[in-house]
């Protein structure tokens, strides 16, 4: 297999790829990353260029999961069927990645992109300011290993004071995530933006849909790269990026735009849940009980921190909240797991016993 590793450093390829390409690729494979999905299509970029490609029905067939399916980031073994198409025969294992409970009652991983550096969180000061999605989300990036970084957006929208509330409050929420106010129509902030962007290094956006997250790379790139919404500005309604796609910018870093999300789940984030809140993990090391539930019982350090006013009851509310909900989740999961392994006799039983039990 030939590889140029000079040219493909370019697209964020590093030694330990490498390694895993020589590894897992055949020899009349090559490494491409994937820069865009769309149901099924995939687009894969190396040295040369970019190509749609499919994955091969032989993958299909040994992918057990979602999560194990190509997303935006991955790099992947491609055999290069024509000049213009690719298959994919291969994912490498990923360094990093964003996933989160796919819509509905399905229980599913939906991976949103992999093999990223740093997860832009994106917020309107606007209308879409909320204090607990931002923990949701930072749980999102500390459980598949992103640096988060906190943007909000339209500060030309708001005062000086209302944006320093607003940061206000982030912090009092106990998240000391650094914050970068941006406005796209007046370019504050966007210095501070590319200050950090370094070649080679690869950012996805995510957030709500119309906080201005396809602008921000338009932005960057000079040009209009990506669709963007220009008749109503009120944030509600149609999504404008309908596909998750990585944008390459003439300074060398790239970008993953995602479509907006406003409601998403998490399961399985337990690791993530106790980075964002090991202020609460760290209290609860000088509770009477190891097994204190920090509601009744005495000497509670948590219960006396937000009696004190040292730790907000939201902060500890929202910890609570995202706990349960991703520990429920995941036992729904690992059930579905086991029925699909057994043809379903375990699972049922599983359930039957575990309502019993309630
Ligand atoms: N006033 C103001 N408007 C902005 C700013 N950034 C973006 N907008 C506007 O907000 C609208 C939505 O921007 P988009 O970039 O399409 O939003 P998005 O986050 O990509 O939305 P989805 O693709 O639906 O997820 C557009 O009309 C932009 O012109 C900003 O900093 N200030
Ligand atoms: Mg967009
Ligand atoms: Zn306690």
């Amino acid at each position: 297999m030939e590889i140029s590793p000079m040219e493909l450093s370019k697209l964020g390829l590093d030694p330990w790829f490498q390694e895993q390409a020589v590894e897992l690729c055949q020899p009349e494979q090559r490494i491409a990353r994937v820069t865009a999905v769309d149901r099924g299509w995939y687009v894969v970029r190396n040295e040369e260029g970019e190509v749609p490609a499919r994955a091969t029905g032989r993958f299909l067939n040994a992918t057990g999961s979602t999560m194990d399916m190509p997303c935006v980031g991955d790099w992947v073994c491609v055999h290069y069927d024509s000049a213009d198409s690719a298959s994919i025969h291969t994912v490498l294992p990923r360094k990093s990645f964003l996933h989160r409970k796919s819509a509905g009652k399905n229980i599913e991983y939906q991976m949103i992109a992999a093999n990223i550096d740093v997860a832009f969180i994106v917020q309107s000061c606007h209308y879409d300011f909320n204090v607990a999605r931002l923990e949701r989300y930072l749980v999102m990036a500390k459980e598949g290993h992103v640096e988060p970084l906190l943007v909000l957006t339209k500060t030309d929208l708001v005062s000086t004071d209302e944006l320093e509330q607003l940061i206000l409050q982030i912090r009092r929420g106990g998240i000391s995530t650094r914050i970068i106010g941006l406005s796209n129509v007046t370019g504050s902030g966007l210095d501070q933006i590319k200050g950090l962007m370094g070649p080679g290094k690869t950012y996805c956006l995510l957030g709500s849909s119309g906080v201005g997250k396809s602008t921000l790379i338009n932005r960057l790139t000079g040009q209009d790269t990506l669709k963007t919404r220009t008749v109503s500005d009120s944030g509600e309604g149609r999504h404008t990026t309908v596909r998750r796609q990585l944008v390459v910018l003439d300074q060398g870093a790239m970008f993953v735009d995602t479509p907006g999300m406003r409601e998403f789940g998490l399961f399985g984030a337990s690791e993530g849940i106790g980075e964002c809140f090991d202020d609460i993990l760290e209290l609860s090391l000088s509770c009477r009980f190891t097994n204190c539930s920090h509601t009744n019982e005495p000497g509670c350090a948590v219960v006396q921190a937000i009696a004190g006013g040292k730790l907000q009851s939201e902060h500890y509310g929202n910890y609570v909240k995202l706990k349960k909900e991703s520990e429920l989740n995941e036992t729904a999961y690992t059930e579905k797991r086991k029925k699909a392994k057994t043809g379903g006799k375990v699972g049922q039983s599983a359930i039957k016993k575990s309502n019993k039990q309630k």
